[in-house]
């Protein structure tokens, strides 16, 4: 079914020209073609008109809709064609304009190919389109909102969760209000909130990766050293330590400090590292990674085979560190400043 709004209106003769001009009545109400075709439910334009025996000009301008619910809004809304030609009060004869909405018995059936085409295009795109959107979707929503929480950490992770939560609860609310929203609304709302995640993915990522470049060298670094890799790797032979070339070696780190350094066992025994939990003595004959010393982690090395050891030490001072295994012989200091 079709709907058709006519606006029927007579142009006094002497007023033509003026109504053809920029500006005038009729290149008005072509330009309003442009925002016709941006409304919901709109077919057609037509702008017909023919001269009567007054020599005044008789138009009639047919916009036509798929459904009355459309036209309605169309009507009650700004602009309308009423509305233009309302404004054109100048050049029309008075008391020649008629608004009629009608309703097409009878629809001109070169429509229905087109239609039928778009139709059967939709129906084919929308089982594809719509699981693999929902898909991105959602892992959209997973990844995103969990790099995010990782990052803010904590009690804004807590905001930001409540905020969403109302975010929701919103546009839940808006479209329960609003049943008929226009697809546009609604298809908006995802995009909005998938650009958003996208985003906040992207930040949460850059952070992370800033937060590392900060934490990696760790104050570790000696002058002159061979280089960040080299500064964080603490190499085991039998039976020594080895730290950028020098055995029994000094690590200087920073007081307060989170510091990881790599551990690669280069030797054919099997070691591990231990540092006193104090500037005095060790309280653990072999440690094990969580107790009160840094320890490697794993807690045994053996041969060819690599580990961590990450600690933080707030007094300034010389901690001892060593071997548990060659206790006598393998041994280094912390250097805390
Ligand atoms: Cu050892």
């Amino acid at each position: 079914m079709e709907y058709i709004q006519t606006v029927l209106l007579q142009i006094e003769a002497a007023r033509l020209e003026q109504a053809s001009q920029s500006g005038g009545l009729l290149a008005e109400l072509d330009e309003h073609r442009n925002f016709l075709r941006q409304q919901p439910g709109f077919r057609d334009l037509r702008i017909t008109r023919s001269i009567n025996p007054e020599g005044n000009v008789l138009v009639v301008v047919e916009t036509r809709w798929t459904d009355d619910e459309s036209l309605v809004r169309y009507e009650t809304g700004e602009p309308n064609v009423a509305g233009i030609v309302n404004q054109h009060r100048n050049v029309i004869v008075s008391d020649s304009v008629q608004v009629l909405d009608m309703e097409a018995l009878r629809t001109d059936m070169s429509w229905r190919p087109l239609e039928q085409a778009a139709e059967a295009r939709g129906r084919l795109m929308l089982p594809l389109i719509v699981p693999f959107g929902v898909l991105a979707f959602v892992l959209l929503v997973i990844y995103g909102l969990s790099r995010v929480y990782l990052e803010l950490g904590g009690s804004s992770a807590v905001g930001l969760a409540a905020g969403i939560a109302i975010g929701i609860l919103a546009v839940a609310f808006y479209l329960a209000n609003n049943p008929r929203a226009p697809s546009w609304q609604i298809a908006g709302i995802f995009v909005v909130a998938g650009l958003v995640l996208f985003g906040g993915a992207i930040w949460a990522v850059s952070e992370k990766d800033k937060g590392e470049a900060v934490e990696q060298p760790g104050g570790a670094s000696p002058s002159g050293s061979p280089g960040a890799a080299a500064a964080n790797t603490i190499t085991l032979g039998d039976n020594f330590f080895d730290y950028g070339g020098a055995k029994s070696p000094t690590i200087p780190v920073t007081a307060g400090q989170q510091v990881t350094f790599t551990i690669e066992n280069k030797g054919n025994g099997s070691h591990n590292m231990h540092v006193a939990p104090s500037d005095a003595n060790f309280t653990a004959t072999i440690c094990s990674p969580g107790g009160d010393a840094p320890c490697s982690d794993p807690p045994l090395i053996t041969a060819g085979k690599t580990a961590t050891i990450s600690f933080k030490l707030d007094t300034p001072g010389t901690y001892n560190f060593r071997c548990d295994y060659h206790a006598t012989e393998m041994t280094g200091q912390i250097q805390v400043k």
